[in-house]
């Protein structure tokens, strides 16, 4: 398995490949929450406080002490192997922002779709977006603690998830667990043959 090797705050002068990796997901499954633990560098977000704007519109059940969200994006950084680093870009969850994913988008070399199983009918359209925009992506469940067990299997049927792609669950305040959910991205991404990655990632 692949770990981070390093978290200097600048890129290692061995660093021979960069990619750019969209973290994606309906609100408040906790994007800004995974780009936070695995970053290396102290990551840039842009949460602003809910206004009366959300009510309504933003279902908060079971988010606890939810009170901002993203209204740009977040960004990270981890340095994979001395060769490879990954930027992270994280996505708004609110609809009313989802217009940005097509800039942010631009480059990436695939997605990472975090899932949260309580509101699963709210991943239903964001799948759809990245079907529309053709991006190879990974599913991630974010397992809260009331979250109800579902296998892979299970939830590939729900979310009507082709075959060959990855589900993997994690945590997303756990760094490896994050890391891990990454990884599996990039290994799916390499083996469809739709970027480059230098083989020391796998
Ligand atoms: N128990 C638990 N709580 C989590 C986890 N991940 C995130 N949270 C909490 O869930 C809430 C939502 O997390 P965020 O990271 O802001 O979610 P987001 O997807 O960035 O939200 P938006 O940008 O508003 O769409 C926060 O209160 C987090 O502390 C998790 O894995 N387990
Ligand atoms: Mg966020």
């Amino acid at each position: 398995m692949v770990s981070a090797v390093s978290a200097d705050r600048y890129l290692a002068d061995t660093v021979q490949q960069a990619v750019k990796i969209l973290v994606v997901g309906a609100f408040g499954v906790g994007k800004t929450t995974l780009v936070g633990s695995v970053s290396e560098i102290e990551p840039l977000r842009t949460e602003e406080v809910m206004t009366r704007a959300s009510i309504g519109v933003d279902d908060l059940a079971g988010m606890g002490t939810k009170t901002t969200t993203t209204v740009a994006m977040d960004f990270g950084r981890i340095t994979v192997t001395s060769r490879l680093v990954l930027y992270l870009f994280g996505t708004p969850g609110q609809r009313r922002f989802w217009d940005l994913w097509e800039g942010l988008a631009e480059g990436a070399i695939g997605v990472l779709v975090l899932v949260d199983t309580r509101r699963i009918e709210d991943s239903f359209d964001v799948l759809e977006q990245l079907e529309i925009r053709g991006l190879p992506f990974a599913v991630a469940v974010n397992r809260f603690p009331d979250s109800e067990y579902y296998s892979a299997d299970e939830l590939r049927v729900a979310l009507d998830l082709l075959p060959q792609t990855p589900v993997v669950i994690c945590d997303a305040r756990e760094r490896t667990s994050s890391l891990d959910a990454l990884i599996s991205l990039v290994h799916h991404v390499m083996s469809a043959g739709a970027a480059r990655v230098p083989e020391s990632a796998s």
